[in-house]
């Protein structure tokens, strides 16, 4: 029979091992539920989403991107062109961050676009993103691999069908 204090330890590594599904940084920025797709395996593209707060109280910007999993990563958006073509571009001059607020980085919208994976990871696998501010600070957090993700709003889904390779910006 299992010693009540054998259940209790056990308990408590169960809680340990759960995932973290937020993290923070000194100078205040703040990520929520971040989750990357991938569209293959070494040299292929891929996605990462999350919701990125600014607690600290002074506004800054996001203008950047890195992580080992990717030669490149940048800051992108979708929009649609006058034809009605939803197409993928570069966020030009970054994403402001006022004080205070929050912003969505959602499938189908702005998202840190990952470009020429290094190595084939897959769901459940996680990998360290650092952002870079205006500021110079820098925040690094681990992204979990989740595949299987469904698109939690309307508008969202959009990633699914787009073609990389008519990316504005090259690379
Ligand atoms: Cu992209």
């Amino acid at each position: 029979m299992l010693s009540r204090r054998f259940l209790l330890a056990t308990a408590a590594a169960a809680v340990l091992a759960l995932p973290a599904f937020a993290e923070d940084h000194p100078e205040g920025f703040h990520v929520h539920d971040a989750y990357a797709r991938t569209m293959g395996g070494v040299g292929a593209s891929g996605a990462v989403f999350m919701m990125l707060h600014n607690n600290g109280s002074a506004d800054d910007r996001l203008v950047g991107a890195r992580t080992d999993l990717a030669e490149k990563a940048e800051l992108h958006t979708h929009k649609m062109t006058a034809e009605g073509v939803m197409q993928m571009m570069e966020i030009e001059g970054g994403v402001p961050l006022p004080a205070g607020e929050a912003h969505m980085f959602e499938r189908g919208a702005d998202h840190v676009m990952l470009m020429g994976l290094t190595r084939e990871v897959k769901d459940g696998d996680s990998f360290a993103l650092t952002l870079v501010f205006e500021s110079g600070a820098e925040f690094t957090f681990d992204v979990a691999v989740d595949n299987q993700r469904q698109p939690d709003a309307a508008g969202e889904g959009l990633m699914e069908g787009h073609d990389h390779s008519q990316m504005g910006t090259g690379g």
